[in-house]
């Protein structure tokens, strides 16, 4: 769905900086990441990105739940000793287990931090949080903008490089109703574009995740997903290429 409607003729190819997204080099499709019967699917997805980065590449991952982060960075981080990563979403996602399952999807900033994957995480969005989380923050010394800060006006300050992880469900349910766990109260499409816009250089990579297709309208939040990701695209490539 985020596929399609990043072809869609309803859009351009252009970013809003005039990146030409479709332009050769610029954008590939690497595929999905096959985990059907996978013995071990966290790792089938580190070797998948390990292989781009290998290659030079800078990774963005569709999800998928949000445990694909944790992967993901064991994965980039050898390729970045300074990493920052910018974490959109309404939830931490930093229980020490959730459900049992210390793998899962409320829980990949927790492995994250311990395995040291980043050298600081900044969250942005955050309007669900609870106590076991908050001790979870401080104890990992997580920068939380939480949606009163951020409505305040307190914006992150970012070093590069940068990895950017957004789950869907950071934006209101309004503009993006096609997630799982909708969290009225949170930012605008137009405030995450402008997160994006400003972000630090390099961009290193990039996730959306928490698409649920079964909750969305005429394939809006597939459309948000699109959006985001071109720009995404946009400020990897911003000062690499002649606009
Ligand atoms: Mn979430």
């Amino acid at each position: 769905m985020i596929r399609q409607a990043l072809r869609s003729p309803s859009t351009n190819n252009w970013t809003e900086a005039l990146v030409d997204v479709s332009a050769r080099g610029v954008l590939e499709d690497a595929g999905d990441v096959e985990l059907d019967g996978a013995h071990d699917p966290r790792q089938v997805i580190s070797y998948a990105i390990a292989e781009i980065a290998e290659a030079g590449g800078r990774p963005i991952s569709l999800g998928g739940d949000h445990s694909v982060t944790f992967p993901i960075l064991r994965a980039l981080r050898p390729h970045y000793p300074r990493l920052t990563v910018l974490h959109v979403d309404a939830h931490p996602d930093i229980y020490d287990s959730f459900e049992g399952d210390p793998f899962s999807h409320a829980s990949p900033f927790a492995r994250i931090m311990e395995a040291g994957l980043c050298d600081r995480l900044v969250q942005v969005g955050i309007r669900a949080m609870s106590p076991p989380q908050r001790a979870q923050v401080e104890r990992f010394g997580v920068d939380v903008i939480d949606m009163p800060a951020w409505v305040a006006g307190r914006r992150p300050e970012l070093e590069g490089p940068v990895y950017m992880t957004i789950d869907i469900d950071g934006i209101d349910p309004a503009f993006a109703p096609g997630v799982s766990h909708p969290e009225p109260g949170g930012l605008t499409v137009r405030e995450v574009v402008t997160l994006i816009q400003s972000l630090p250089l390099p961009v290193v990579g990039a996730d959306v995740v928490e698409y649920n297709p079964v909750r969305d309208f005429n394939g809006l939040t597939a459309y948000v997903c699109a959006k985001l990701v071109k720009e995404i695209v946009g400020r990897m490539v911003a000062g690499a290429v002649p606009t």
